[in-house]
């Protein structure tokens, strides 16, 4: 959907006003403390965020959080710092933050749905929804960050590719092929210009610089291929019978070190491949826009923008996000080398997680409207919410919310990660809602978008919790109204 100019120039306007208040602060010397969340868009949001104020030469400390609660809260009264940046979160907590700290000079950076009084003139904020443009789709936290840099200093417009990896992390890339759009497409535009950025049309598979090229095809779930995904020697014969090494001399192929006429016979064998199998709507989702990183180093994560994101969500999931910040100002010594052997850790981790998943039915139960996987104490509360990303898209029932949950021993909690598919959305699921009401109603918190949201509650409510979910998406999917209606 296009934006309309007017509400671009408003939401822009906030951005300078955000901007002047960073400013101000900075020149004054005064203390500032900035909170992102624990995701690749929120770790993205803090690299633009901390190289800004780092080259304003301010006093900052930068912290990552899964969320924002009221020991950060409490944490934010005892230190009294000068300014508090809130990015990627805190458009959710706002009763919170006007009852504990009223008084404080707070930047809220973020593209989630807001959720109580916005009107505290010491609470100065940048949010999409603010102005009828979509957070879900058409910004990221890490691109509002953006937006406020570019506006203290327009040299931060090299800043554009890591707000883009933000974007992708957050799974922006909606529009047609694969393509961010709304402010994003602004945000292309700039790191186009600047050189840094090159938007390419590819085969869409994840892992373009750096997975051997089997190993690509083996691990697609987006688009699925049926005889190739999760079938490593299949994908060896197949590439055998196209004729397209899968090594040269002694290292592994990756996509993108493939010639125009391998790809060509690649992409056709793909796509005759899809339609044997009946296919034919995969067929488009063969080829979609990649965001080439033209600085990185060609065969790193870096160098395509999803792979980075996913280097950046692994630092944070594996109790690392300092890495990611570091990488995202700039790092590529130490930091990167470190974060190579984390997302190789990451992904053991997720792998035993789907694994255990799959051991025993009991772990993974359809409930009327939706599946729920019992993580309890066996998943990582950090990583939940990506195992839902990965089994959302491979459910027998892809309209069926998945809702996830891990136990948090130390705070009695459950949390709660919910993930759906594009379908599910048009036939009118919210699960920003429905885990927002569900929450409220038996003590937790909760909320995010449409197509992903989270939920903390008690353990003793977890069963509650589920049966409300499943209920709350049953009456979304007849239509019925779920909650107040809270967008600005
Ligand atoms: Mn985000």
């Amino acid at each position: 959907m296009a934006i309309q100019q007017a509400s671009i120039e408003r939401f822009l306007a906030s951005a300078v006003e955000a901007s002047k208040v960073i400013l101000e602060v900075s020149q004054k010397d005064g203390f500032i403390h900035c909170f992102s969340h624990l995701d690749a868009d929120g770790i993205a949001a803090a690299g633009v965020i901390g190289k800004t104020l780092f080259r304003l030469d301010a006093k900052i400390r930068i912290r990552i959080t899964q969320q924002l609660d009221e020991k950060i809260v409490n944490e934010i009264v005892a230190d009294k710092p000068q300014l508090v940046i809130l990015t990627d979160f805190g458009s959710g907590v706002l009763d919170m933050l006007n009852q504990k700290i009223p008084n404080f000079k707070v930047l809220i950076l973020d593209h989630h749905q807001l959720n109580g009084s916005s009107s505290n003139p010491n609470f100065v904020m940048v949010n999409p929804h603010m102005f009828g443009i979509d957070g879900a789709s058409d910004v990221s936290g890490s691109g509002v960050a953006y937006f406020v840099a570019k506006a203290v200093n327009r040299a931060n417009i090299d800043l554009a590719p890591i707000a883009l990896v933000g974007a992708l992390g957050d799974m922006q890339d909606k529009y047609e092929q694969r393509s961010l759009s709304g402010l994003n497409e602004l945000i292309v535009d700039d790191a186009v210009a600047a050189g840094l950025i090159k938007v390419e049309k590819d085969l869409t598979f994840f892992g373009r610089e750096t997975r051997p090229i089997h190993r690509t095809l083996a691990t697609t779930t987006n688009p699925f291929i049926p005889g190739l995904s999760g079938e490593e020697d299949k994908a060896l014969a197949f590439l055998a019978s196209l004729n397209i090494p899968i090594k040269q001399e002694e290292k592994w192929r990756a996509l993108r070190d493939l010639n125009e006429d391998e790809r060509k016979r690649l992409c056709s064998a793909l796509a005759d491949h899809l339609l044997s199998k009946g296919l034919h709507m995969e067929v488009e989702n063969l080829i979609g826009y990649i965001y080439v990183l033209t600085k990185e180093e060609p065969n790193t994560a870096l160098r395509d923008a999803r792979e980075f994101a996913v280097v950046l969500n692994s630092t944070g999931r594996m109790d690392r996000p300092s890495l990611g910040i570091a990488i995202c100002m700039g790092d590529r010594k130490v930091a990167l080398e470190e974060s190579n052997k984390i997302l190789e850790d990451y992904r053991k981790n997720i792998n035993k997680y789907l694994t255990w998943v799959n051991e025993k039915p009991e772990r993974m139960r359809e409930l009327k409207n939706i599946y729920v996987i019992y993580g309890e104490d066996a998943i990582n509360e950090k990583i939940v919410g990506t195992v839902s990303s990965i089994i959302v898209s491979s459910l027998a029932n892809p309209e069926k919310p998945l809702v996830a949950f891990a136990n948090v021993e130390k705070e009695q909690a459950a949390k709660f990660s919910a993930r759906t598919t594009e379908k599910a959305i048009r036939k009118g699921v919210n699960l920003g809602d429905a885990m927002r009401v569900a929450s409220e109603v038996l003590g937790g918190k909760g909320g995010g978008h449409n197509i992903a949201a989270g939920a903390t509650v008690p353990l003793d409510k977890i069963e509650d919790f589920v049966k409300t979910v499943d209920e709350l998406v049953g009456k979304q999917l007849r239509g019925e109204k779920v909650g107040s209606d809270n967008h600005a």
